[in-house]
């Protein structure tokens, strides 16, 4: 199998595969990587690694503080990155990207923060069936400190949100409707630009989840018109360490801080603080300086490359993937048809473990993941304890899935099945 050397429909998959190193790498001698992980975390291009590279050895220093030369190259580099990333994602501002962790302290900053500062005993919470931990979790503890209700957009068989479910549960007049806009487990791409729309017609905010979607297809605040949007630095090219949340700006302005510390604050006294402006009223402390540059340089590479065609041929992959894994005896694939999903496939095979399944193709090269995917509710829905988990990114071929069909052969065969 020559990974390396195939051209892609819209998008030239050698030249991409070429920008990242790790692509080129044995698992063992003889038998490349083929990583099928994307939806956990992606791999990272040259670019990134050398940005990040390039911080620690020129002009590693401390932001907003230094006036020496290399503090204020450190501070321009990480603003930069934050203008980039601002219109990456369509944000009329730079003030209105807050840098955190992940796409999980993201959405724990809003239940924190809006969330304590607004909600009160009895107000109604709406999130789906669909969710990731990170966009439950968070929203159990604030709904347990404040006595509020919990309701969830049912999950369809076939993996899609039950939107006319969801027209019921608006007329409880919810305070917040918070989704994920792409399923890390069935792929599902959600209406987010109509879900939006009727929850504000409702009265209520909305905090959209794009851990997996702002890695995979265009997304643009003002069009969907979202109050909060989170995601994570390290699922889209960039390192670990860094996440986004994007807010209103209204919203933000008018929202308590989240964590206290050095650089969220205008003036200290013994006995008070006055906040600073936002974006740093909510980066308390020195950040991911390095993480946040690296993560400007990975927003700067999927520009050059087009996220209209990263979202064109990853589904192409997936309209092939699920076209070969369905034909495998025993395989069933959980989610939606190939046009309203991105290219996330959970499958179980009959008789065999999804542990089994990761294990026998990691003998070949192939990493996918297996277990709930951090979507609990979600597998019991279907009830299924684990499945296994292959995702696709722009880098990913069609001689990978036809790799993985013929591995999952094999795992038939090792079975005897
Ligand atoms: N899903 C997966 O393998 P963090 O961990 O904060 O970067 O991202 C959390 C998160 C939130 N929402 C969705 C839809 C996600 O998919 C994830 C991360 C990974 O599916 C790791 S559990």
């Amino acid at each position: 199998m020559v990974l390396n050397t195939i051209h892609q429909g819209s998008l030239d998959t050698t030249r991409i595969r070429a920008d990242f190193p790790i692509l080129s790498r044995q698992v063992k001698p003889g038998v490349p990587l083929v990583y099928l992980d994307n939806a956990a975390t992606s791999q990272k291009p040259f670019a990134v690694i050398e940005a990040m590279d390039d911080f620690y050895r020129q002009y590693n220093s401390n932001i907003h503080r230094g006036i020496h030369t290399i503090a204020e190259e450190a501070t321009a580099k990480y603003e930069e990155a934050r203008g980039r990333i601002a219109e990456f994602i369509g944000a009329p501002s730079p003030k209105q990207i807050i840098f955190t962790r992940n796409a999980t302290e993201s959405i724990n900053l809003v239940a924190f923060s809006w969330g304590r500062a607004n909600l009160y005993p009895g107000d109604l919470i709406i999130l789906t069936e669909m969710e990731h931990h990170s966009n439950l979790v968070p929203w159990q503890i604030l709904a347990s400190e404040r006595d509020l209700r919990l309701e969830f957009i049912p999950v369809t068989p076939d993996g899609l949100l039950d939107l006319e479910v969801f027209e019921e549960l608006l007329e409880l007049k919810p305070r917040l409707v918070g989704f994920t806009h792409m399923s890390n487990v069935l792929g599902t791409i959600n209406p987010a630009k109509g879900i939006i729309r009727l929850a504000h017609q409702a009265g209520a905010l909305t905090v959209v989840d794009g851990a997996q979607s702002v890695p995979h297809l265009p997304v643009n605040v003002q069009d969907l018109d979202t109050d909060f949007l989170a995601f994570s630095g390290h699922k889209m090219c960039g390192p670990s360490g860094i996440g986004v949340l994007y807010g209103r700006k209204e919203f933000l302005e008018s929202m308590p801080p989240f964590l206290g510390g050095g650089d969220m604050i205008k003036r200290v006294e013994l006995r008070s603080f006055v906040t600073n402006e936002i974006p740093y009223k909510f980066e308390a402390g020195t950040p991911a300086i390095a993480e946040a540059i690296g993560l400007g340089s990975a927003v700067k590479y999927l520009d050059s490359i087009g996220m209209e065609k990263i979202l064109n041929h990853e589904h192409e992959i997936a309209s092939y993937a699920l076209e070969r894994l369905e034909e495998v005896p025993g395989v069933s694939v959980f989610g939606p048809e190939a046009d309203r999903k991105g290219a996330i496939f959970s499958f179980s095979m009959k008789g065999i473990h999804p542990h089994d399944i990761s294990q026998i193709l990691d003998g070949e090269g192939i990493a996918i993941r297996a277990g709930h995917h951090c979507a609990m509710p979600l597998h019991e829905k279907f009830n299924l304890p684990a499945t296994a988990r292959a995702s696709f990114y722009l880098y990913n071929t069609r001689e990978e899935v036809d790799h993985l069909v013929k591995s999952l052969y094999s795992v038939l065969e090792i079975f005897g099945l």
